[in-house]
Order: C-alpha cells, then structure tokens, then sequence
C-alpha cells in the first residue's frame, strides 16, 4: 500500500492516543476527525503530536478536521465516536446516544470512503460494530470491532503479573462479548509454551479471570470520570497495523460470524487474521462443553445489545 491515509473518528482520550501512536509507529498521514465543537481540540492534538516528530524522526502528517470533505480515500478509520462510561453505567446504556452517533458516521464512511477499513471501538462494542456494518453495507472482511485484542491483553498482563515473567511470553486469547460475559479461554493460555493451568491454583485463576472479565469497570472507578484509553488505543493500532503492513496477525477481533463456533450473524470475538483484505480468516477451532456454554451464554448478551439496536 502506498502510504496510508488513516482517520481517526473522535479525537478524545482514544483519539488522541490513538494519533501518537501512528505516528510513532509511522503507519500513515493521520486525520483526527471531530464534531464541529471540538475541532479546535483535535487542530490542537494534531499539531502537539506533529511537533515532537522530529525528536524521534516520524515522517508523517497530522491534521485535525470537523469536515467529512477532508476524508475523502481514506484507508482505515478507527471509530471512537461517541460517549464514554460515567461511574456506575454499564456499556448498554451508552447504546442509545452513541448508536445515533454511529449511524451519522456510517453513512459518511459510506459516502467518502467506500472502500476502506473500518475499526470500531465505541460502545457498547456488539451493538456498534454491528449497527457500522449494517449502515455502511461494507463487506463483512471490511468491519471489525477492536475488544478481544484489549481483553486479551489485560488478562496477559495479570497472568504475567502473577506469574512474574515477562509478558511477551503470554499467549492466551479472550473471546465473546465486550461485556462482563467474555470468555477468557484458560485452557489454551502458555507461558513460553507452558500452560498455565499447570502454574496458577484453579482457585486464583478464577480470580485472575474475573479481574479480567471487570478490568475496564476497574479503571472507570478509579477514574471517576471516563474509561480506559491507553490499552484500548494500543490494542486499535495493533489491528490497523496488522491491515496496512499486512502482517496476517492473528488478534481476537469481533469478526462476523457466519456459522463459525455456531454463531450466526453476529459481530463476536474469536481469532481473527488480519491482513491486506482485512478480516481475512477466522480460525475456528473445538471448545469444550464448558466454553461452549460459555460463549453460549455471552452470545445473548451480544444478541440482546443487537436487538436494541432495532437494525
Ligand atoms: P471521549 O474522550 O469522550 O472521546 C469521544 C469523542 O467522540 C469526543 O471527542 C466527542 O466529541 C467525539 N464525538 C462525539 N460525537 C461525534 C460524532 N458524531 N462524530 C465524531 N466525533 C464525535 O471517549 P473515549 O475516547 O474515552 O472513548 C470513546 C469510546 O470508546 C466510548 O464509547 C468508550 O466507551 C469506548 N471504549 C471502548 C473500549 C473497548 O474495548 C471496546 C475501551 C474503552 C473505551
């Protein structure tokens, strides 16, 4: 791909990470895209970021935008529109103001940018990634939503915590829903190939899970005003990367499902390769009875957020 043209819808405390982190990485010019009220917060971001890139040498441009004209051919947009979760809300009740948000920006990807690749973030995750493509009408390769790749990485940060080894040794995925009924799937987690269920008590490991399953809520009360930003923008750049570099990485994504692990028309987290063509391959392979019922479970509560969308 000649060089990448990458927009990143909604400048707030994603958006603005997610713009250091292309640059830093050099994936492309960027465009921070935000509502008209805010478009001298994301003018301001952009040329903040654009004057530390000589210290490290990033060649790239950044520009900051309230006009859909200006996103015109771009390759890969990274949504963050929308509202984050206040203290004591769940992701469902976001569904309402940021489905509307999520329409608006569809329909203007549409228009503008017919052919690029679509990562959303904004929540609630199922119900968002699911309301994109079913406005865009994009190909189901070209739409994804970024939520297993944060999970996973959360649960290897506390197994590394626990383990007290390096997390570049972890390899576990988390599948499902964005929501408090995600699937951590202990079985297949290793450390430098060893699985951990030979090294973690069953008893902690539950508790590592759990902490796993709530880690955004964590950070929203400790917070007290907003939620994560620094993993999630990460785990985002992680999958645009894989897509302009073509890497074919293999990063749980919600993928749509068409039959895979029996699910059927749903945006759901399962191991995804991304490359050039986008969501180019999910890899299935047999859960047992427990994880099945597991992601049975999760699976309604996608359905249920899905259903509120009224797409
Ligand atoms: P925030 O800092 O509020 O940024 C959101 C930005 O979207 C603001 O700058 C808004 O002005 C902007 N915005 C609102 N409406 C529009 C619009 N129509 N067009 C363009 N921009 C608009 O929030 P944040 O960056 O902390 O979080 C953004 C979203 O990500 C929220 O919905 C969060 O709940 C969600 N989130 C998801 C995850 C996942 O793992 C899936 C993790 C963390 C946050």
């Amino acid at each position: 791909m000649a060089k990448a043209k990458i927009a990143l819808i909604g400048g707030g405390q994603i958006g603005g990470n997610l713009a250091l982190l292309a640059a830093q990485k050099e994936l492309g010019d960027i465009i921070i895209f935000d509502i008209p009220q805010s478009e001298g917060m994301v003018k301001g971001k952009a040329l903040d970021i654009l004057q530390l890139t000589p210290h490290d040498g990033y060649d790239v441009s950044i520009s900051g935008t309230s006009n859909w004209e200006d996103l015109k051919n771009v390759d890969v947009f990274i949504i963050t529109a929308g509202i984050p979760r206040k203290p004591g809300m769940n992701r469902e009740d976001l569904l309402e103001i940021n489905l509307g948000i999520m329409k608006e920006v569809a329909s203007n990807i549409k228009k503008y940018a017919p052919n690029s690749f679509a990562i959303v973030i904004s929540n609630p995750l199922d119900a968002m990634v699911y309301a994109f493509y079913k406005v865009s009408g994009f190909n189901k390769n070209k739409v994804v939503g970024m939520a297993g790749a944060l999970d996973s990485g959360r649960f290897r940060a506390f197994l590394a915590e626990e383990i007290q080894c390096s997390v570049q040794d972890i390899s576990c995925m988390v599948l499902g829903g964005h929501g408090d009924t995600m699937v951590p799937i202990t079985r297949l987690a290793t450390v430098g190939g060893v699985p951990i269920e030979s090294l973690i008590e069953p008893s902690r490991l539950e508790e590592i899970v759990n902490r796993t399953r709530f880690a955004g809520g964590e950070i929203v009360k400790l917070f007290g005003n907003g939620s994560a930003f620094y993993a999630p923008a990460q785990s985002a750049i992680e999958m645009a990367e894989s897509y302009i570099r073509d890497k074919k990485r293999v990063i749980p994504c919600a993928s749509l499902c068409e039959g895979e692990f029996g699910v059927d028309g749903y945006f759901i987290g399962v191991p995804s390769v991304i490359g050039e063509n986008g969501v180019e391959r999910i890899l299935e392979f047999e859960l047992n009875n427990e994880e099945k019922s597991s992601l049975n479970n999760t699976l309604m509560a996608v359905k249920k957020t899905v259903k509120e969308t009224k797409l």
